[in-house]
């Protein structure tokens, strides 16, 4: 059996080889030296989000982490931003509703040392990731759902808003006039959730994932998006991985704790992506129909995305330049 050592030391060199690094005969003690020299080359902070509105939520977690703060501290400011954008219209506020025009939000947080808070089917209060990090901070719980969650986010100071904009009703009434209250299908266009995950300058990783969901979802629904495994991942010794797009299909193969494990196991964290949604292309049949992507990050500081279909996005930000970058995907025909 390989011990949790040497899976570390072999991700670290699977890492460092796939940036065309050591020959295979390399002695251990020579490599580990070059692979610190590596592991410092590649800079750290890193932050990367989901989606084109991520370049925002970059930039807020960025002045964060340039100021030696937390991971933490940097993907809770950074999603926040998506979550009381308007306009982003799958997160927070301004969030298309479910099938009966309400809002409902999940969210969840994950630190360095493995605690996480979550919520679930939240109204009401536009930043639920602040809400989950209180519940990992302060109750004895990880995740809190529905009326108990808000009553929770009140007694802590959150204020109780009306989350449903003129916009978004106006979409929901539109809607309803064609759809014969059926839910959206998954499809390549309808979802733009934030998942952010990030490392710091003291090398620890950490992540934020929070989304409105499926527009039109039946009432209640609740996605991948705050369950600590699906949505969201963080192993402080590995890396970190989260998921955007069809959460029905992320929980089914618990897509970002599937992708940490594969990291463990010494691939890179593209190979990790590539791996997990080809996983999921080989159990779900109805694969071409919908989008995932995914995004991780290990502790080299090293990335990886990848998406079933075309179009997804990413925003990176390494040493305060933020890009944002066309995703490799798995459905190519
Ligand atoms: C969900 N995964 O509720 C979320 C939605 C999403 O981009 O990611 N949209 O299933």
């Amino acid at each position: 059996m390989t011990t949790r050592r040497k899976f570390i030391k072999n991700s670290t060199l699977a890492s460092v080889l796939a940036l065309g690094g050591l020959p295979n005969f390399i002695q251990s003690a020579e490599a580990k030296k070059t692979i610190s020299t590596v592991s410092k080359a590649i800079q750290k902070p890193v932050v990367l989000s989901t989606w084109q509105h991520g370049l925002a939520a970059n930039d807020a977690a960025w002045k964060v982490l340039a100021q030696k703060g937390s991971a933490l501290d940097a993907v809770e400011q950074g999603v926040r931003v998506s979550e009381s954008d308007p306009e982003v219209t799958s997160v927070g506020y301004g969030g298309l509703p479910d099938r009966d025009g309400i809002v409902s939000l999940d969210a969840c947080i994950m630190d360095e040392n493995g605690n996480c808070g979550s919520v679930a089917f939240l109204q009401h209060i536009k930043n639920p990731i602040s809400v989950a990090r209180k519940v990992m901070e302060k109750t004895p719980h990880i995740m809190l759902a529905g009326d108990g969650a808000l009553q929770f986010a009140l007694s802590q100071g959150f204020k109780e808003e009306n989350l449903l904009t003129e916009k978004s009703k106006q979409e929901w009434e539109k809607w309803k006039k064609t759809n014969n209250y059926t839910p959206l299908k998954f499809d390549k266009e309808n979802h733009d959730t934030i998942g952010t995950i990030a490392i710091d300058e003291h090398n620890n990783l950490s992540g934020a994932c929070t989304t409105s969901g499926l527009a039109w979802k039946y009432h209640g629904r609740v996605g991948d998006s705050p369950i600590i495994g699906a949505g969201l991942y963080v192993d402080n010794e590995v890396g970190a991985a989260c998921a955007t797009g069809k959460g029905e299909a992320v929980i089914k193969i618990v897509g970002s704790m599937l992708i940490v494990e594969l990291m463990r196991n010494g691939k890179t964290p593209q190979q990790a992506c590539e791996e997990a949604v080809k996983r999921m292309a080989r159990k779900q049949s109805d694969h071409k129909d919908f989008q995932v992507g995914f995004l991780a990050l290990n502790k080299n500081g090293e990335t990886g995305a990848y998406s079933l279909q075309k179009g997804f996005q990413y925003a990176l930000c390494v040493n305060g330049e933020n890009k944002l970058i066309d995703s490799d995907y798995f459905v190519k025909s």
